[in-house]
């Protein structure tokens, strides 16, 4: 028996510092410590054993239990730390590493200004109404007084679907439109694309952004014009602001006239913002044409009105700074970014 015990103490001892996961551990413990294990079943014949032999093997299998589970759980000790030792490697984290940069995009420059004036409008009474780009001659030139061979034609050259049908030059075009349909009091702002038949280059391009407005009622005057349009001029650049109307001419208004702002920046006396004018000119206006509002079935015996057009881009390149148009369109984030 003795032997039989130290046989089992080498061949178990060898074989738990094989097991290789605590399944194979738990396994190998009920093989030899178990109920049925080969232990017990040892201690189960001692019973025949001779009163001097049994306190000898008695102490012997306490022994070799005694160290048979000391193995076992020192193997599992090692074995759970070899356990999360892999883990802790799988799951190996450099902090140092750069995260994740997710880029929040915004507004282009061109929305950011077009929100502004937008705001001013609304704030004053105005609705926001839009039309097609892809417009009749008839909306786009004829309803506006610029017949067929008009000069008119020449500078605003655009983009022909064919006889009848263009690329708009204006949003006059939506207003017409409104006109029409709807019956004075009429106070609006057409803000959109529009498109000319120019060659690209730092101050032009074939598509840019309008914003034009139209105020029609009855006993609507040249001054409800230049309130309104001051008022304007000095919610966007500020209470201090100097406005001048210039005598000019456009078909569609008489009489007409160009809106000029003092330089903000060097105050009327001449620099490099304002090329030396002291003025710099921000829109064109004028009390709609008597044969516009006819056009459009409205009386101008009863009704007046006045209208204005704003080219965006302009407005947004003087705001920002910005010596090239052609950056707007480019998406470019590096331009972008800035704003
Ligand atoms: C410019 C400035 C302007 C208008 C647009 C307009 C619209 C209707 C009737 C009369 Cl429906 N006028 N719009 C008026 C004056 C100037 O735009 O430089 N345009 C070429």
């Amino acid at each position: 028996m003795k032997e039989q015990l130290e046989a089992i103490r080498s061949r178990a001892a060898a074989e738990l510092e094989q097991a290789s996961d605590p399944q194979a551990l738990e396994a190998l413990r009920v093989k030899y410590l178990g109920k049925k294990g080969e232990l017990t079943a040892i201690l189960k014949q001692m019973g025949g054993l001779s009163a001097e032999e049994r306190p000898v093997i008695g102490q012997l299998a306490n022994e070799v239990r005694a160290f048979l589970e000391d193995v076992i759980s020192r193997r599992a000790a090692s074995l759970k730390a070899a356990e999360l030792e892999k883990k802790l490697e799988a799951e190996k984290l450099d902090v140092t590493l750069p995260g994740t940069h997710r880029e929040i995009g915004h507004k282009h420059p061109l929305t950011v200004v077009l929100d502004e004036l937008k705001e001013i409008f609304i704030g004053m009474g105005f609705d926001i109404v839009e039309g097609p780009e892809v417009e009749y001659d008839y909306y786009n030139f004829e309803a506006l007084n610029i017949p067929k061979n008009h000069p008119a034609r020449d500078t605003q050259d655009t983009f022909y679907i064919n006889d009848n049908i263009l690329l708009r030059t204006q949003t006059s075009s939506v207003q017409v439109r409104v006109m029409e349909k709807q019956k004075p009091p009429i106070r609006v702002i057409s803000p959109g694309r529009v498109y000319r038949s120019d060659a690209v280059d730092a101050t032009h391009s074939p598509l840019f952004h309008q914003i034009e407005g139209l105020v029609v009622d009855k006993d609507v005057t040249f001054a409800d014009l230049k309130g309104t349009l001051e008022i304007f001029v000095k919610q966007l650049y500020g209470e201090d602001s100097v406005v001048r109307f210039r005598p000019h001419h456009f078909p569609f208004t008489e009489p007409s006239a160009e809106l000029d702002v003092q330089c903000f920046h060097c105050h009327g006396e001449g620099c490099r913002l304002c090329k030396g004018e002291g003025w710099i000119e921000l829109l064109g206006c004028g009390m709609v044409h008597p044969k516009v509002l006819l056009g459009c079935n409205i009386d101008p015996e009863v009704y007046s009105g006045f209208a204005f057009g704003i080219g965006l881009e302009r407005l947004v390149m003087r705001r920002y700074n910005i010596d090239d148009l052609r950056l707007f369109y480019e998406n470019d984030v590096r331009f972008l970014k800035q704003f």
